[in-house]
């Protein structure tokens, strides 16, 4: 039989201690929880200090990017990420401010979902209505990574030449796309 294996990136997070301890160690207990299922971890980024976005929102994060493949769905691989952050007690209340262990499928398999049209909607949605909106299906690539340099700093530390499916852009382009003040907060642990 031949498998059918995709690739996935996955941005971690976390800004509040957990069972495990601190932040940089609930993101290692994490990928140790992932590495349990069916899946193989292909790359893992260096872990960095991040400040919250939004600016004064909460405590500064520690955030990573791991690369992984598996023969899931994106959907099912979904559910594992929220399998792993229930585990370090993760409370889905608040939406941007504090999170002990944040799991975010960033792309996956070179994917656009659902499809082209939401997708360049999410993609245009101006700050004032991202921040009240939040999208109740899986919108693949995030539609904000192009934005963040606590996604794009660990993005170039382990896959510099991914391409954007809709940008067209490397991650490579995409932090040169972004001002310096956002890239020299990400400091390495
Ligand atoms: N995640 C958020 C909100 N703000 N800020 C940083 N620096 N890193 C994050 O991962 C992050 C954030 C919501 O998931
Ligand atoms: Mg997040
Ligand atoms: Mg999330």
């Amino acid at each position: 039989m031949t498998e059918f294996r995709s690739n996935a990136l996955i941005a971690l997070g976390g800004n509040l201690p957990t069972c495990a301890g601190m932040p940089h160690q609930t993101l290692v207990a994490a990928v140790c929880a992932l590495s349990k299922y069916d899946l193989r971890l292909r790359a893992v980024s260096r872990f960095f200090h991040t400040p919250c976005f939004p600016a004064g929102a909460g405590p500064d994060y520690v955030n990573a990017l791991i690369e992984i493949s598996s023969e899931l769905s994106a959907e099912g691989l979904l559910a594992v990420l929220h399998e792993v952050e229930a585990q370090f007690a993760r409370v889905r209340d608040q939406r941007w401010g504090m999170r002990t262990l944040d799991l975010d499928l960033i792309a996956f398999a070179g994917q656009i979902m659902p499809d082209r049209e939401t997708y360049a909607r999410w993609l245009e949605l101006p700050l004032a209505e991202q921040m009240r909106e939040s999208p109740d299906q899986l919108i693949l690539p995030h539609p904000r990574l192009q934005d963040r340099g606590f996604v794009l700093v660990p993005l170039c530390d382990i896959a510099p030449d991914w391409v954007h499916p809709v940008l067209g852009l490397s991650a490579r382009e995409m932090l040169a796309d972004l001002p310096d003040e956002a890239v020299v907060e990400v400091q390495p642990l």
